[in-house]
């Protein structure tokens, strides 16, 4: 096997050392707080793969051991699914339409939902570090370690996390061949959690957290290529899975988000429901007369996670926002909403619900929705910029009023 030293500078700063300690430091908000590697010698053939990009994370930063074992086990599901959604179009494969079941948000769930699911749950768990998960198709947050009991699962006391996920999103497309995706967030297990099960409750709520506690989020599109979108707050790294050697293969060390675009990317069916400071701001791009004097073109697939990775690529918004009917929208913030605005964020970009950050919102219920906005900078403030001057306007007309 050959090697070559091309220096793939895929970190921005290589910050000071920080000693291993019992807890995990590889917050949000602390990303100056662990080294970065550096790949200096990279083979040929293989590039560098997801696998080495975690492990010299772990290398240089030895208190996240335990989140790049998780990995593995993403990565292992990733390709898994990538497999099945492409082998659904096999008539002896039996996977696409409807398994029959409808799930706790009142909707039909496809047979890909269901084993998606199944392949990511058993993943996640023999990982043994993951405590709880909450799930797209699952009604209520699991209780891992109450799950495996009598299993012969490995827990280690020191090293929980709390993973919450979409395991196909955008499945309704799945059977038109048209790309899906596989979303992940996960967070750190409070310490207060008594993993033996007398304080489930803390435990299952240990999945009602802000974007803004997010240790890492990923995404996997099933599309052309695989694509894996991942954050460990530092940046946005994207792989491609080669399917030649199995392995997911790092092709964009430095993933940012365009800061103004032309194209925006939502349900154009809903328009005359979306609030009013939004839909005039989407009139203003139609027509060329927004804050860029562009005129936008318009590119929803119905598929968050490739409508997100072409706006990460390409620039421009996307957005599934409130209206009347759906106030919220139609986004679960908590395993759609919180992780890929993470992603976002990370790339340079924005995401709000018009009026608040989107990654700052507390969950109150595992399947609560989120009315959301998200893309390019300029763009994004463009409509945080409409909704103030809206919020103003009405905030003095009632002071008029009293
Ligand atoms: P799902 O999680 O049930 O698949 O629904 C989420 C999907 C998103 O991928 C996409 O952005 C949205 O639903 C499309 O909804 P609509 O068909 O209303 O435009
Ligand atoms: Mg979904």
């Amino acid at each position: 096997m050959k090697f070559s030293i091309i220096a793939v500078s895929v970190l921005p700063l290589v910050s000071a050392f920080s000693p291993a300690s019992t807890k995990p430091a590889f917050k949000a908000g602390s990303l100056n707080a662990h080294k970065a590697p550096v790949f200096d010698e990279v083979c040929e053939t293989t590039g560098v793969t997801l696998k080495r990009f975690m492990n010299e994370v772990a290398l240089l930063n030895p208190e996240l051991n335990e989140l790049t074992t998780l990995f593995g086990g993403i990565d292992t599901a990733c390709k898994a699914l990538s497999n099945l959604v492409k082998r659904s179009q096999l008539p002896s494969s039996e996977t696409l339409g409807y398994q029959g079941e409808v799930n706790v948000q009142g909707e039909d769930q496809k047979k890909l939902d269901v084993i998606s699911n199944d392949v990511l749950k058993r993943a996640l768990r023999f990982t043994g570090r993951l405590g709880v998960l909450a799930s797209e198709e699952e009604d209520v947050p699991i209780d891992l370690t109450g799950e495996s009991e009598g299993k012969d699962v490995l827990l280690d006391d020191t090293g929980k996390y709390v993973a919450v996920f979409d395991p196909l999103d955008g499945s309704s497309n799945v059977d038109a061949g048209i790309p899906t995706g596989t979303i992940i967030g996960i967070y750190e297990h409070d310490e207060s959690c008594d993993i033996e099960g007398t304080d489930s409750d803390v435990c299952l709520a240990n999945t009602l957290q802000a974007g803004t506690n997010l240790v890492a989020a990923a995404y996997c599109l099933y599309s052309s290529s695989c694509f894996f979108t991942l954050t460990l707050g530092n940046g946005v790294y994207g792989f491609t899975l080669d399917e030649q050697i199995g392995e997911f293969v790092l092709s964009n060390p430095n993933l940012k988000i365009p800061e103004t675009s032309s194209i925006y990317s939502m349900n154009e069916a809903n328009c005359n429901s979306w609030d009013e400071p939004l839909q005039k701001v989407v009139d203003g791009w139609r027509e060329g007369t927004g804050a860029s004097g562009k005129k936008f073109s318009s590119r929803y697939i119905g598929s968050m996670v490739g409508d997100v990775h072409r706006t990460l690529l390409y620039g421009g918004v996307f957005g599934y926002p409130g209206d009347k009917k759906n106030v919220n929208g139609k986004l679960r913030l908590l395993y759609e909403g919180a992780p890929m605005s993470f992603i976002m964020e990370q790339a340079g970009g924005l995401s709000t619900t018009g009026t608040k950050r989107v990654m700052e919102i507390v969950p109150e219920v595992v399947h609560q929705r989120v009315p959301i906005i998200m893309g390019s900078k300029n763009d994004v403030q463009e409509v945080i910029d409409a909704y103030a001057t809206a919020t103003a306007g009405s905030e003095v007309e009632a002071a008029v009023e009293v």
